[in-house]
Formats: C-alpha cells, sequence, structure tokens
C-alpha cells in the first residue's frame, strides 16, 4: 500500500428546476389568464429564435391594454426566480413620446415592477427605451406578417430568456404571479400593433441549505499496480444531498476535475466512500480529491 500527500477540499452547488413552461400550441395552461389575447399562428416569426429556443406553432397574441398573467401556487422552497420568453413585437408600435407613442412593455412580478421600456417598429426615428442584452435581439423592422407588409407595419422579435434583469430574481414565496400589459400613451387597435409571446418558462433555484463539510478520515491506496483507489468519509452534507467525489492531477487547472462516484447523503448528512478507483490519474506523481456536493432534495 503507498499512500501520497492529498488536498481534501468541498464545494457545494445549486440546481434549477423548471416550474412552468409552454410553447402555447396545445391548450391554453390553466395558470394563465389571458384577457383577450388569443392562441394564433406566428407567421414569418416561425424559426427565429436562439439555439433550440425558436418561434413555431402558435404563440399568445395581445392588443395593447391588454393584461396577461400567470399565477404559480404550490411552489418548492427557493431563493430565485428566473422567467424566460420569445417576445414578438408587431407592428406599428411607436416608442417613447405622445400618442401614437407611449407603448410601453411592462412586467411585474407579485405586483412589482421589473421591467417597464417603450418599443418602436413603426418609423425608425421613433424611440424605443428598451435596448436588448447581447444576443436578445431577433428580428428588427422586418415584416414578420399580421399588418403590412411594410410601411408602418413591419415587426421585431426578441429573446427576453437573455434579459439580466429577468434572471435570478430574489424569490421565495409559494405563490409568483406574472403580468404583462403595454400600457402608455400610445396604445392602439389589435389591427394596429400588438405583442406576442411564445416558449414561456419559470424556474426557481433550489434553496441555500448551510452545509458545513468535513472529512472525518480519508486515504489514498493502490492495491495493485498504478491505480490509485481513494477511501473516505465526510459529514456535514445536507440529508440526502447527492455528493460527488471528484480528482484533478493539477486542481482543475489543466485537468478537468473528473467525476468518480456520486453517492447520496445519509439523513445524517454523511458520505461515505470506499476503494473508488481513479484510473485516469495513474502514473501521476500526485493527484487531489474533492467532494462537490448539492443542495439537498
Ligand atoms: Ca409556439
Ligand atoms: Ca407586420
Ligand atoms: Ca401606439
Amino acid at each position: 500500500m503507498k499512500i501520497l500527500p492529498i488536498l481534501l477540499c468541498t464545494a457545494s452547488s445549486s440546481l434549477a428546476q423548471s416550474v412552468f413552461t409552454t410553447d402555447f400550441n396545445g391548450t391554453l395552461p390553466a395558470e394563465i389568464t389571458p384577457g383577450s389575447a388569443l392562441a394564433e399562428g406566428v407567421q414569418e416569426f416561425a424559426g427565429l429564435g436562439t439555439g433550440s429556443n425558436l418561434f413555431s406553432g402558435n404563440f399568445l397574441r395581445s392588443s395593447t391594454a391588454n393584461l396577461v398573467k400567470l399565477e404559480l401556487t404550490n411552489l418548492p422552497a427557493h431563493s430565485t426566480a428566473s422567467i424566460g420568453f420569445l417576445l414578438a413585437a408587431i407592428d406599428s408600435l411607436d416608442g417613447t413620446g405622445s400618442y401614437p407613442s407611449g407603448d410601453y412593455f411592462h412586467i411585474k412580478l407579485d405586483g412589482v415592477t421589473i421591467f417597464r421600456e417603450s418599443l418602436a417598429n413603426a418609423v425608425q426615428s421613433q424611440v424605443q427605451s428598451y435596448i436588448p442584452a447581447p444576443g436578445a435581439q431577433l428580428a428588427r423592422w422586418q415584416d414578420l406578417g399580421f399588418s403590412g407588409p411594410g410601411s408602418f407595419y413591419r415587426d421585431s422579435a426578441y429573446n427576453f430568456a437573455l434579459e439580466p434583469g429577468l434572471r435570478a430574481i430574489p424569490h421565495s414565496s409559494s405563490t409568483l404571479t406574472i403580468e404583462w400589459i403595454i400600457e402608455g400613451a400610445g396604445v392602439q387597435s389589435l389591427g394596429d400593433e400588438s405583442w406576442a409571446m411564445d416558449n414561456l418558462s419559470v424556474s426557481l433555484d433550489s434553496p441555500a441549505i448551510p452545509q458545513n463539510l468535513r472529512w472525518a478520515n480519508r486515504h489514498v491506496s493502490y492495491p495493485v499496480g498504478t491505480t490509485p483507489y481513494f477511501t473516505g468519509l465526510i459529514h456535514g452534507a445536507a440529508p440526502l444531498a447527492n455528493a460527488t467525489l471528484q480528482a484533478s492531477t493539477d486542481l482543475g487547472i489543466t485537468d478537468a476535475w473528473q467525476n468518480l462516484v456520486t453517492l447520496p447523503a445519509n439523513a445524517n448528512g454523511s458520505v461515505s466512500y470506499t476503494d473508488v478507483p481513479d484510473p485516469s490519474a495513474a502514473g501521476s506523481p500526485r493527484n487531489f480529491y474533492r467532494v462537490v456536493t448539492e443542495e439537498g432534495p
């Protein structure tokens, strides 16, 4: 048996979980109160998006001045919420100013404004106060269907899943309400200007559970050849949380931390690793081990 000096450390990570998603292609989910908004075909918005998050099938199209609401209940414990959707800015929205301008896309979370900026499509001299995050603008002043083509009735599209202001919003209540509306001095009829959303999702992070990980004992042995075998016991993980033993020859600098095994902690937050082989370390003059735990189920 040979024993080498090893470094042992711990880290923790939290996992996002999706609690609501809809592509608006089927029956409208009961959690959504659409007002006068209706599911309609996406017309020329089809295929716009980011990666696999694309407009397709139907989206939920609303006139200006109409409120669309999502209400979620019985949410699991969490500390932040993230909202994502694709926004279609349809026809002659007029940006900042006085009528027919004054078309503000307004989002509230639990009654608190988290986004309010104007949208402009009709004339390029109009002022749109919304400045898309990098990658969020999918189309601008293009004919994507509905009224038009051309004249004041060009369209724009944005991926609001990429807006940092809608990600990791502090939130811990078991209920969550989101409201969307285009409001302001410039609201007009559906055939003149409108908006739609597709691929709506809401995700929550896991709660941060304090953990105090510590090693009770550990050693590395070489029972046969040059493959090291790791044995160790940790305490202080979140009860029943997954705990992954990882290895690297250089703390992950050039040799990425490799998962050796994932085991669940017991109800007391203890995890025992017994003779876990680390074949990728064969021949290395030294090796490092750490445990990465999740926040618990
Ligand atoms: Ca769709
Ligand atoms: Ca149009
Ligand atoms: Ca308007």
